[in-house]
């Protein structure tokens, strides 16, 4: 067994992560540049079939739906197929996405003819890989047509989103899908703290800790939470140039690297930190 001395000396690691500072006036400002955008106003669309008198770039178009039908310069639809249809949002650079909308249509007549919500539908994102997968942990697929149907997901990182939609009728010209508009949102940029970040692991007596230490470098007080497989502790009202610190027992003589968690909340909202720590044996 090594000596105290020499496995905290081994194992130890110093990270410093410096962001710049938010200034104090610009709080506010910096909340609202935080605020989630809909970066499909930013992608191309395209679809897997178009009438002649709708297009593809209406599902994207920023015009907000306001009932069941809308107008064929702000809608798109796959009159009169039906079957399994798609539509699909590509853009130039990837985009970090985890949340989503749909407004669907509802204009169907008296013999059943027209156009109407899929009976059921589902979001895909191109992997790395090139290939399609679902978006994982979903909330539920709503099908309204009187309102938007929004669906948060795992975040996923990619250049190009789908949604795959089950027309609600089986026969040609009755119960084809359609959509009025289809929003996308992107996380909103993290706001910015100056925090500095430090996480170890040590022996005592034969048993490993993971330590974290988190310094207000900021200008203003900050609740920061320190988080590690081995416990979680919150220090509220950091002033500038204290610190949040914990050193958590692993309650083992072993421990893996990995990293902790630093979660720091100000003015301008949340913004996290991971801090790796190294391997120890005690
Ligand atoms: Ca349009
Ligand atoms: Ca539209």
């Amino acid at each position: 067994m090594r000596s105290l001395r020499a496995a905290a000396a081994t194992a130890g690691l110093l990270l410093t992560v410096l962001i710049p500072a938010t200034a104090h006036a610009g709080a506010r400002a910096e909340a609202n540049a935080a605020e989630p955008e809909n970066v499909a106003l930013t992608a191309t669309a395209s679809a897997s079939y178009t009438p002649g008198w709708v297009t593809a770039d209406n599902i994207n178009d920023g015009v907000l739906p306001t009932g069941p039908i809308g107008p064929n310069e702000d809608v798109w639809n796959t009159w009169p197929q039906v079957g399994e249809q798609w539509v699909q949002l590509d853009w130039p650079t990837a985009v970090t996405v985890g949340r989503s909308r749909v407004w669907f249509t509802q204009d169907i007549d008296g013999d059943g003819f027209g156009v109407a919500p899929p009976s059921a539908w589902k979001l895909q994102y191109r992997t790395a890989a090139g290939v399609w997968a679902d978006v994982e942990q979903p909330s539920a697929y709503g099908t309204q047509a009187t309102d938007w149907n929004t669906v948060t997901f795992a975040p996923v990182t990619t250049t190009s989103l789908r949604a795959l939609l089950t027309a609600s009728g089986a026969e040609e010209g009755k119960g084809a899908p359609g959509v009025q508009e289809w929003e996308v949102f992107d996380n909103g940029a993290a706001p910015q703290y100056q925090v500095e970040v430090q996480a170890k692991t040590q022996c005592f007596g034969g048993t490993a800790f993971a330590s974290v230490n988190a310094r207000n470098a900021d200008d203003e007080p900050l609740t920061i939470a320190l988080s590690t497989p081995f416990g979680a502790r919150t220090a509220t009202g950091v002033a500038p140039g204290r610190s949040a610190y914990q050193s958590f027992n692993a309650r083992t003589a072993t421990v893996a690297a990995g990293s902790a968690t630093v979660t720091v909340t100000g003015p301008a909202g949340t913004s996290e930190i991971k801090a790796p720590y190294p391997a120890v044996t005690c």
